[in-house]
């Protein structure tokens, strides 16, 4: 059997460490084949940076996904980030139709917002068509606004349990499969995840450095992939993607300069070290 091959789709962010240049490097080092469909080419990311150059590479994705397909290639799985239209969304959903082999396991971040907000230039159109994109996936990997935005539940910044709970529920009552809840944080200094997969779940809880550094869902996102396509459990994956991120933020936070993104390159050893630990 050859080795799997996955495909992942988000916006190359020529600078500022987010998308496809964290992607790319973390899957490669967890040995995993990836092949890159770029959405649009940024000179930067949106948060932060100002006057950024945007070109949609929207029309090609069709265009490139024909080629893929006469070509006979195929995907064992994908993953999904930052994409840049509703329009985009729907070329997803096709490749996700035509380019699967195997299981084909979807892997959907819906990164469309943080901190009760919409990333810049997002609109409810687009959280509609994310929707089903979320909802026809195998794992979807929110944080707690984007699974209050797919829900349709008003964003608490301050929430308990009981709110986590209501949100998983709404979640899977809409038709979620597996659901790794990032950036759940109950007290001060602490925060996790909850995996929530075949009618069980789990919080992984961790220490938190700092309050949001950008760039981290799509290291979490990497890594988590990387993981999974390697063979470790949900839960594995989920905890050992927590853990590289943290390492990625302490290597970071020290350096003011360094606002844009984290160092995760500074991390890979680790990474490599905790997936071989975690295949025990
Ligand atoms: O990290 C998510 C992300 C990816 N790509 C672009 C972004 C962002 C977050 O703001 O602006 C272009």
């Amino acid at each position: 059997m050859s080795d799997p091959r996955i495909l992942t789709i988000q916006d190359i962010s020529c600078v500022g460490q987010c998308s496809l240049t964290v992607a790319l490097p973390i899957l490669s080092a967890c040995g995993v084949e990836t092949a890159i469909l770029p959405s649009a080419v940024l000179s930067t990311h949106t948060a932060g940076f100002t006057g950024y150059t945007f070109r949609d590479l929207t029309e090609d994705m069709p265009k490139i996904a024909a080629h893929w397909q006469k070509e006979g290639i195929a995907f064992d799985a994908f993953y999904t980030g930052y994409l840049g239209s509703a329009q985009q969304i729907q070329y997803v959903e096709d490749i996700f139709r035509t380019l699967g082999r195997g299981q084909g396991l979807k892997i959907v971040d819906p990164a469309m917002a943080d901190n009760g907000k919409l990333y810049p230039g997002f609109d409810q159109a687009f959280v509609e068509e994310m929707k089903k994109l979320c909802f026809g996936a195998d794992i979807i990997l929110p944080n707690i606004t984007e699974a209050c935005l797919v829900t349709d539940t008003p964003y608490q910044e301050t929430y308990d349990q009981a709110y986590v709970q209501a949100l998983l529920d709404a979640l899977t009552a809409r038709g979620a499969k597996t659901v790794v809840l990032t950036g759940v944080s109950y007290q001060e200094g602490r925060t996790g995840v909850v995996v929530y997969e075949n009618g069980k779940q789990a919080y992984y809880e961790h220490r938190r450095i700092s309050k949001g550094c950008h760039g981290t869902g799509d290291v979490y996102a990497a890594a988590f992939t990387g993981a999974m396509v390697r063979g470790l459990s949900t839960y594995d994956a989920a905890r050992v993607a927590a853990d590289y991120t943290v390492l990625c933020i302490e290597k970071t936070v020290g350096d003011p300069d360094h606002w844009y993104g984290v160092k995760f390159e500074k991390a890979i050893p680790d990474l490599l070290r905790m997936l071989e630990e975690a295949a025990g």
